[in-house]
């Protein structure tokens, strides 16, 4: 489960893998130099031969010492994917490395090299049919985009896998298929994150979780950032600022706050330190080029750096969250697993450093294992703290990442600014990841580093509640970001922001389960709304949540909007057509939106009543659903979990909605439903009813 395909592709010959979905090998092509591949969830099956007439082959050449392969783009389409790095959401003109860097304020290679590696572009034609191409390829490489689609490469030629289908949406769930899915996340990780580099000591922690209680202001987890540690040594507690971890998580816990904590990669070279005395023992180290341990400069000065393409050395690490996570933590952080090494060529180590594999995994040097370090870092992780806790759902964030990290892990989008240039791009950031196979992703809310201004908090929040991982965050040097920082102004928008967030969770949660099947992002861009319509392509100022919701930020310009019905909908009482900071939110003509009530915490979640937020499309009609299980554990596997399908019609003047229970063995809940029916002229809202038939009565004004 969730590993690596961990086989060899037998004949490196060009073959038929899926429906329209070929593998292409050039002649050079040297396997142990590639796999066992880890995009590819599994090496995928031979189907039989590539069609004569398909239509995308790459070139494979080597250029100046750099092993290439080569596509034409098809006048008219527009790409996407490639990552998380900086710019445009259409990504046409653009040239990326690959090479996971801690990149502070985006401020290297123009931000073009950041903390992830995707090899793969997304291609919408101008009649909206769609194309993938995945690079098969850990190595250092480059995506140039400027007239082609070229994978620059520094390592040895490489195998490249070619997707067509009729709509970007089907290429997604193609790509899905092909690298994995994600997990179902915990439903307590969808709800607001509040983190600062470092809430400590433990009063401070529990200060933060009791204002937030005591605001009114809905939040689910809190973060340990670094100084938790002694001497920021991973998986220890500084005995002074936390004496007892253990009862911070119990207090945290009884507030209905879950917690989160840091793990670095680095392991301070200490005598007596166990972490290092064990991972000594057992020789888990990345070596040198000369077969020496490899020592670099992190946040506790010199370091070693557990070798994970060694399967012990995973095996290891996991174990070391036995301790750790039986003081209460919930989840882990994963950060600088780059690996960032302040001392090292490129802040990073050598690339002639060497990783010593096992399994099926050949010895490569740090050039081939640098981009998948945190990927295997992190599935390690997640193994770890699945084994501490087996009937808990794992979360664990991630900085770093490859494409198919969403198997194991969440993302974030590393240390922006306090900017609203920062602001804007999180969206084709966000967008992008998700466009590339990790749906499970999102900013720093408000900035990490800088001064955060009120007006910019307010409208980063207001946003930011729309996105699929929302974590304010802030760095150790700036000022205090929570919500109620900036004063009681803002703190009412975050607590309206938050708001809705909370009660559009069921629609959150139906999503989230969406993309664990199919791959498809939670948040999408607008073009999805309508591939065929090139005018959408290049927006990136609103996003759909699903495709029902069209979330319009207030400081959107001109946004190119779908066509179609899209009636602007109140989700918390709020009315975001004169408020200066709450995003419009637009629901589809033909769409019903489930609402649970507004809550503090997820603790409190709870469906034994139900809003339905009805859009009629223009002969009268609305659809919707809802995905439920316990939020926790794995019995949903099973079959506990439960589907209903919403079907709404108007009839004169009275609108008709039905619930039908569909799949899953959960017993269906009895609630009440009340229908909010939004029209061009205004909301007409029913009575609270039990049962599966509810009906509202439009008024004169509707
Ligand atoms: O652990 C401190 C920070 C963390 O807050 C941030 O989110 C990470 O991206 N970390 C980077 C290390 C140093 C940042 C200057």
């Amino acid at each position: 489960m969730l590993g690596f395909g961990f086989t060899h592709a037998k004949s490196p010959t060009d073959k038929l893998i899926g429906l329209n979905i070929s593998v292409f090998y050039p002649a050079n092509y040297d396997a142990r130099a590639h796999q066992p591949s880890f995009a590819l969830f599994k090496e995928p099956k031979v189907l039989g031969q590539v069609p004569s007439n398909w239509k995308q082959r790459p070139d494979f050449y080597t250029k100046n010492g750099k092993t290439v392969a080569a596509l034409p783009v098809p006048k008219g389409t527009s790409l996407y994917g490639t990552g998380e790095t900086k710019g445009t959401l259409i990504r046409n003109g653009e040239n990326i490395t690959l090479w996971n860097t801690d990149n502070y304020k985006y401020s290297l290679a123009k931000g073009k090299r950041l903390y992830q590696s995707h090899p793969w572009v997304l291609g919408v034609n101008s009649d909206g049919s769609a194309f993938g191409v995945i690079a098969d390829n850990t190595w250092k490489q480059q995506i140039d985009l400027s007239d082609s689609i070229r994978f620059i490469s520094d390592g040895p030629a490489f195998r490249v896998i070619v997707i067509q289908r009729n709509s970007p949406q089907e290429v997604i769930k193609a790509l899905a298929n092909l690298i994995g899915k994600m997990e179902m996340p915990p439903l307590w990780s969808l709800g607001y994150q509040q983190c600062r580099f470092s809430y400590v000591p433990d009063t401070r922690i529990k200060n933060l979780a009791d204002t937030f209680r005591l605001k009114n202001l809905p939040c689910d987890v809190i973060w340990m950032d670094i100084d938790y540690m002694e001497k920021f040594k991973i998986f220890t507690f500084d005995k002074v600022k936390i004496p007892d971890p253990k009862g911070v998580n119990d207090y945290l816990h009884l507030k209905g706050f879950h917690s989160i904590w840091m793990i670095d990669p680095g392991v301070k070279v200490e005598k007596d330190y166990p972490v290092y005395e064990s991972g000594s023992a057992g020789d888990h180290w990345v070596q040198t080029a000369d077969g020496k341990e490899f020592h670099g400069k992190v946040w506790p000065g010199p370091c070693a750096f557990p070798d994970f393409t060694m399967p012990a050395t995973r095996t290891w690490w996991s174990g070391l969250y036995k301790d750790f996570m039986a003081t209460g933590i919930d989840g882990v952080w994963n950060d600088m697993n780059e690996p960032s090494v302040f001392d090292g060529p490129d802040g990073t180590m050598p690339e002639n450093n060497h990783h010593r594999g096992g399994g099926n995994l050949p010895a490569g040097p740090h050039l081939r294992y640098h981009n998948v370090y945190g990927m295997l870092m992190v599935k390690a992780s997640r193994e770890g703290i699945l084994a501490v806790n087996p009937n808990k759902r794992p979360f664990v964030l991630s900085r770093s990442g490859f494409l198919g990290s969403n198997r194991f892990a969440a993302t974030w989008t590393g240390d922006n600014c306090g900017t609203v240039e920062h602001m804007k791009m999180s969206i084709p950031m966000t967008l992008n990841l998700g466009l590339s196979g990790q749906a499970f992703s999102g900013p720093d809310v408000g900035g990490f580093t800088g001064i955060t201004t009120p007006e910019l908090f307010g409208q980063w929040i207001a946003m930011g509640a729309f996105f699929p991982f929302m974590r304010g965050h802030a760095s150790n040097d700036v000022n205090n970001k929570e919500p109620w920082a900036f004063g009681p102004e803002i703190e009412k928008v975050s607590r309206t922001a938050l708001n809705r967030r909370y009660r559009l969770l069921p629609y959150f949660y139906t999503l989230f389960n969406e993309a664990s099947k199919t791959g498809i992002p939670v948040m999408r861009p607008v073009f999805f709304a309508d591939p065929k319509d090139t005018m959408l392509r290049k927006e990136q100022q609103a996003f759909l949540i699903g495709n029902d919701l069209l979330v319009i930020p207030k400081w959107a310009v001109n946004p190119v909007l779908p066509s179609g019905i899209w009636r602007i909908a109140s989700i918390a009482g709020e009315n975001s057509t004169t408020d200066t900071y709450q995003s419009d939110v637009r629901v589809k003509g033909g769409a019903i939106i489930p609402l649970g009530k507004i809550i503090q915490n997820t603790t409190q979640y709870n469906l034994d009543s139900l809003t339905l937020l009805v859009s009629l499309d223009k002969n009268g009609k609305a659809a919707g659903t809802i995905y439920e299980d316990a939020g926790e554990g794995f019995q949903y596997k099973k079959g506990e979990y439960k589907t209903f399908d919403f079907a709404a019609q108007q009839v004169g003047s009275t609108v008709k909605v039905t619930v039908t229970p569909k799949t899953g063995l959960l017993k269906p809940t009895i609630r009440k439903y009340r229908v909010c029916v939004i029209t061009d002229k205004g909301t007409t809202e029913g009575n609270w009813t039990t049962g599966n038939n509810i009906s509202v009565i439009l008024t004169d004004k509707d």
